[in-house]
């Protein structure tokens, strides 16, 4: 079988990681907890446009060490590590030339925090991915958006009226949103920036797309391409369905059944808590025992697992995904 896939396929444990400008925002929207993912807020919120991006101003992850990331990911028996590079709300951790709305030039952080992990993953001998969200995104014109029901989560007093806005405009909540078309959108922000993202980091394991939103084979083909920077990577199965299989199955939050299996490879992800995007007030952990029931559950059923840690504001892992992540780790050790 495929050689491309064969570290892949020896892995079975891998370290997601969802950061980004959400982080700040930790789940709290005017004082009101906003329901589903934190890396959700804006959509679920209904946050305009400028406003929204007012917060990245006080984005500063000084206490960010990528080195500790990676080792903490490795001390655990991960073998790789998928970063959100984009997320749905279209802001890049990433130096980026193709906008504006990045880590380096819309915080006052001002650096790019791809460049530690992608040495750090180096020196441990962690393969590194990057997630980017291809179709929705919220912030650059053009950029799709799942619609989403403004009330979800929070008594959010114009509901009625940002619902039937959504309805009539795919979904988009501000006019900012579709001040470009998609296309445009495909050509001169996600293709140049996949582009960045594979040019820019060395060896690049992994591309994990996202949530297909409006997207079109034709969409989908030049992002593809793109993909030839990078000749060993592999990509998951979210970039546009059907025909863009990619090379792998990406249940969520869910393990298969025996009877669910194809044969194809797969991976499932899932959080340590309730959400992907980082949550001050989400406590609810999973114990560590049931993390590594997942883990034995899913490699014995040749399938990887890719276990989710959200960094706050700050750049540091929670308390309760350290605790589980050690827990790991010393369980794999006399494994
Ligand atoms: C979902 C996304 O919409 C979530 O925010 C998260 O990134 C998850 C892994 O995939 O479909």
């Amino acid at each position: 079988r495929d050689q491309r896939m064969q570290w892949w396929r020896d892995a079975r444990f891998g370290m997601f990681i969802h950061w980004g400008d959400y982080a700040l925002l930790a789940g709290n929207y005017k004082g009101h907890q906003v329901g589903r993912g934190g890396e959700w807020i804006m959509n679920r919120g209904k946050i305009p446009v400028l406003e929204y991006q007012q917060f990245a101003k006080q984005f500063n992850p000084v206490k960010y060490d990528a080195d500790a990331w990676v080792k903490t990911a490795r001390d655990a028996g991960m073998k790789y590590i998928v970063i959100t590079a984009k997320h749905h709300d279209g802001f890049a951790m990433f130096k980026s030339a193709a906008s504006k709305w990045n880590i380096v030039d819309a915080t006052p952080y001002g650096k790019d925090v791809l460049i530690p992990l992608a040495a750090a993953c180096k020196k441990y001998g962690i393969k590194l991915g990057f997630y980017y969200s291809q179709a929705q995104d919220w912030n650059n014109p053009g950029g799709a958006a799942a619609r989403k029901v403004a009330t979800e989560g929070w008594p959010n007093p114009d509901s009625a009226k940002i619902d039937a806005y959504t309805q009539a405009n795919t979904g988009h909540w501000d006019p900012l949103q579709t001040s470009a078309t998609m296309s445009d959108y495909i050509d001169k922000v996600a293709v140049p920036q996949v582009k960045e993202l594979l040019t820019n980091y060395g060896e690049v394991a992994v591309l994990w797309w996202d949530t297909p939103t409006n997207m079109t084979d034709e969409y989908a083909q030049k992002l593809q391409d793109v993909l030839k920077l990078q000749p060993n990577i592999i990509t998951n199965d979210r970039l546009k369905r059907p025909n863009f299989p990619g090379d792998y199955k990406t249940p969520e939050q869910k393990i298969p059944n025996q009877s669910e299996l194809d044969g194809r490879d797969w991976e499932t992800c899932m959080t340590m808590n309730g959400t992907w995007g980082y949550k001050d007030y989400d406590h609810k952990w999973k114990s560590t025992e049931t993390l590594i029931r997942n883990l034995a559950d899913i490699a014995s059923k040749n399938g990887n697992y890719l276990l989710n840690v959200g960094p706050d504001a700050l750049g540091q892992f929670p308390e309760g995904s350290l605790t589980a992540l050690k827990g790991i780790g010393q369980w794999m050790k006399v494994n």
